[in-house]
C-alpha cells in the first residue's frame, strides 16, 4: 500500500530581506521580510510513502540528491511523519522547469512544493498556514512561498518555538509589477545562504545594525505594497538589499556574493533611473541582480540589462500564486 501526492510552488523574491536566525530557535528568522512570489517558474514534487522503500529517497531533476539535501528534506517527513503517525520511508521525486544557477532561489519552491505534496501524502488535510510553518522550518524562505503575490514571515522570538508561518499581504493583482533576472554567471554559488547568514552573524560588527534597521525597512515596503505606490516600494526594497550585503560584506572573512556583471548591472540601473525610468535593484545570496519595474517599462529595462557585457540572459517574472496540490491518491 502507498500515498502519493504531488504539488507545485513557484520561487518567490524578497523585497524585505531575511538574514539571520533568532539564536536557539527553530529556524526563525530575526527580521521580518515580505516576498514577491513568482508565476512562470515552478517547480513539481511528488511524494510517495510506503512500507516497501528501505529509506527516504530523493531526487532532483532526475538525479539522486546529496546527503545535505536528502537529510534537509527527511527533517520535514519526520515531522509529517510525526503529525500523520506514519511510520514509512518515502521517496520525493522534485523537478525545476528554471536552471538551477537562473539566481532564483529553488529551495524556497522546493520546500514549499515538498510541503504540500508531504502533507497530503500522509493523509493530513489541506493547511497553507502549517504547510508554510513546515516549510519555514526547513528553510525559512520557502515559508513564503504557500501563498500568492506579496507575503511576509514575522521575525521569530528568542529561544521560542513557536508557529510561526507567512502570510499574505496582497493578492499579485495588488500592484502591477515586472521582476527581470539578470543572470550574471552559469556558476552554483560558492557561500550556501545558511552558512553565510550565520558567518555574518558571528562575525560582522554591522550584523546587529541590519537586525535594527531592518523592521523598519519591512514596515516601508509593506506599506508600498498596500498603497500599490511601485516607486516607494523600489526605493525600500533597494535599500533592503544593499543593507544585508553591507552586513554580510563586513563579515571576517567577507561574505561577497557579487561580481563584475553584478555591480555593471546597479549601475546601469542607477543610469536608467538618471534617465527617468523607474526601476530599482535587488541581489540575494548570489551574484544575480534582480530589477523591479512597472509593466510597460519591462522591455526597455530587459534590453538595456540584456546589453551589459557579463550578463549572460534576462527572464521576466510578474506575482503569481502560491502552492497547490495537483492530485493525490492512494494505491496497492
Ligand atoms: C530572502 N535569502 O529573504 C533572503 C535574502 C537570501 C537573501 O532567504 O537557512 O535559503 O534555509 O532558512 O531561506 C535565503 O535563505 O535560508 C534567503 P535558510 P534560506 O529571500
Amino acid at each position: 500500500m502507498s500515498h502519493q501526492a504531488t504539488a507545485l510552488a513557484h520561487p518567490n523574491i524578497a523585497l524585505a530581506k531575511y538574514w539571520g536566525k533568532v539564536p536557539g530557535s527553530d529556524n526563525a528568522p530575526a527580521v521580518p521580510s515580505l516576498s514577491v512570489t513568482l508565476a512562470g517558474m515552478t517547480t513539481t514534487t511528488t511524494v510517495e510513502f510506503s512500507a516497501d522503500f528501505p529509506a527516504d529517497h530523493l531526487e532532483l531533476n532526475g538525479a539522486e540528491a546529496d546527503a545535505t539535501a536528502l537529510r534537509r528534506a527527511s527533517g520535514l517527513l519526520d515531522e509529517v511523519r510525526a503529525e500523520a503517525g506514519l511510520k514509512v520511508p518515502a521517496r520525493i521525486r522534485s523537478r525545476n522547469d528554471f536552471p538551477t544557477a537562473a539566481g532564483l532561489a529553488s529551495s524556497a519552491s522546493g520546500f514549499a512544493a515538498l510541503a504540500v505534496a508531504a502533507r497530503s501524502a500522509a493523509g493530513l488535510p489541506r493547511d497553507p498556514a502549517r504547510e508554510s510553518n513546515l516549510a519555514r522550518r526547513a528553510s525559512a524562505s520557502s515559508a513564503r512561498s504557500l501563498f500568492g503575490g506579496f507575503v511576509e514571515l514575522a521575525a521569530g522570538r528568542e529561544n521560542e518555538h513557536r508557529f510561526l508561518p507567512a502570510q499574505q499581504v496582497a493578492p499579485p493583482d495588488a500592484l502591477p509589477l515586472r521582476v527581470l533576472v539578470a543572470v550574471t554567471t552559469e556558476r552554483i554559488k560558492d557561500t550556501p545562504s545558511t552558512g553565510g547568514m550565520n558567518h555574518t552573524a558571528a562575525t560582522s560588527p554591522y550584523y546587529q545594525a541590519w537586525v535594527a534597521h531592518a523592521p523598519r525597512l519591512f514596515e516601508r515596503v509593506r506599506a508600498a505594497v498596500l498603497a500599490a505606490d511601485l516607486e516607494a516600494l523600489g526605493v525600500a526594497a533597494e535599500e533592503s538589499a544593499f543593507a544585508m550585503h553591507a552586513s554580510a560584506i563586513a563579515a571576517a572573512p567577507a561574505v561577497l556574493y557579487w561580481l563584475g556583471p553584478t555591480v555593471e548591472v546597479i549601475a546601469a540601473v542607477r543610469g536608467l533611473r538618471a534617465s527617468g525610468v523607474g526601476a530599482w535593484c535587488t541581489m540575494d545570496a548570489g551574484p544575480h541582480v534582480k530589477v523591479l519595474c512597472a509593466p510597460p517599462d519591462a522591455a526597455r529595462v530587459a534590453s538595456t540589462l540584456a546589453a551589459i557585457p557579463g550578463v549572460l540572459r534576462v527572464l521576466t517574472a510578474s506575482p503569481g500564486e502560491g502552492a497547490r496540490l495537483l492530485g493525490a491518491e492512494a494505491s496497492t
